[in-house]
């Protein structure tokens, strides 16, 4: 567990700097009416919501409507309580085969710039770190820079890539990326798709089809259908999950670049709406940045709070 809190605290400081606006700062002295405003003012900026938002606030009000020596802390460690709750079932494991026979297969969608190519070469790497077998399947035949993107990080953190030429069909290269996969015994196969905007039909119709081409392999396949969210998009990204899911049923979520940004407060609405787990977050550009996603950790860090155990 050590450093995980950390590596929360490092990833979120914009967040923690937006959302606070500068609650640290009042740690070691008693806050006012004044304090808790802005407090309320800078959880929006931070892209917290309405009603994340009004529950962090009112807690904190009740607390000092009881207590008129209330410290910063104290109202900190009250915010996070109730963020906490309300992120309640959020981490989990990713789904595994029913007995391991066949590769567990984690599919990445989501739109342009979200983070999937990216997303998909660090979970590999984090996926292989104990020895497990993993295939990337680049499955985004789309862009001419595609390949070269994904072919770059494979050899880079050695991990193991089916890839097809570019205008290829993508489900086809799904079906030789599973088959690559299920003949080197490979625990996990992770795809990377094209991003699509959630608005085009005859894209969203191409994920079905990577899904129809996966289950003729393994009725289970894909056992994880995660979106990549890009966290600085705030609030936005609700009604592109909320789209996806629609479409191609999702199981799971990841939120990347929540070091680039001061609305790291979005996920918790996304979570509030959709209620699919978070399985990673993006902490950042290098390849161990991306984490399990950790309430706690998340928590703290957001409040700027330290961790007993860190
Ligand atoms: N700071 C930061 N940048 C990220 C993170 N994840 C992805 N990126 C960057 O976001 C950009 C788009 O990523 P890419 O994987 O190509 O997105 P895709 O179009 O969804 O495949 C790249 O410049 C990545 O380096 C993250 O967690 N933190
Ligand atoms: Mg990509």
């Amino acid at each position: 567990m050590f450093g995980l809190f950390k590596r929360f605290k490092e990833g979120l400081k914009k967040t923690a700097e937006s959302a606070l606006g500068g609650l640290s700062s009042l740690f070691g002295k008693k806050i006012d009416e004044s304090d808790i405003d802005k407090i309320e003012e800078t959880l929006y900026g931070a892209d917290f919501g309405y009603e994340t938002t009004a529950e962090i606030v009112d807690a904190i009000r009740a607390e000092y409507k009881r207590n008129k020596e209330l410290h910063g802390k104290r109202a900190a460690e009250i915010g996070a309580a109730v963020l906490e709750k309300i992120l309640d079932g959020a981490e989990s494991e990713l789904a595994q085969s029913e007995g391991g026979a066949n590769p567990s297969v984690i599919c990445l969608v989501g739109v342009n710039g979200a983070g999937k190519t990216t997303t998909a070469a660090k979970l590999a790497h984090l996926l292989g770190a104990n020895g497990d077998g993993v295939v990337l399947g680049a499955c985004d035949t789309f862009r001419a820079a595609a390949n070269e993107q994904i072919r770059e990080w494979a050899q880079r953190l050695g991990v193991r890539l089916v890839e097809s030429s570019r205008g290829a069909d993508s489900a086809a290269t799904a079906w030789d990326a599973w088959q690559s996969a299920k003949a080197k015994g490979a625990k996990w196969l992770v795809i990377d798709t094209a991003g699509r905007l959630h608005t085009k039909e005859n894209l969203m119709g191409e994920l079905a089809k990577i899904r129809r081409v996966l289950a003729k392999n393994d009725p289970a396949a894909p056992h994880n259908a995660v979106i990549v969210l890009d966290g600085s998009l705030g609030s936005n990204s609700i009604e592109q999950a909320e789209a996806f899911h629609k479409a191609f049923g999702l199981t799971g979520m990841i939120i990347t670049k929540l070091d680039g940004t001061g609305k790291g407060g979005a996920l918790a609405g996304v979570y509030r709406r959709l209620k699919l787990p978070i399985l990673y977050v993006g902490l950042g550009e290098k390849p161990d940045d991306l984490q399990k996603f950790n309430v706690r950790a998340y928590v703290n860090g957001v409040f700027g709070l330290e961790a007993a155990n860190d």
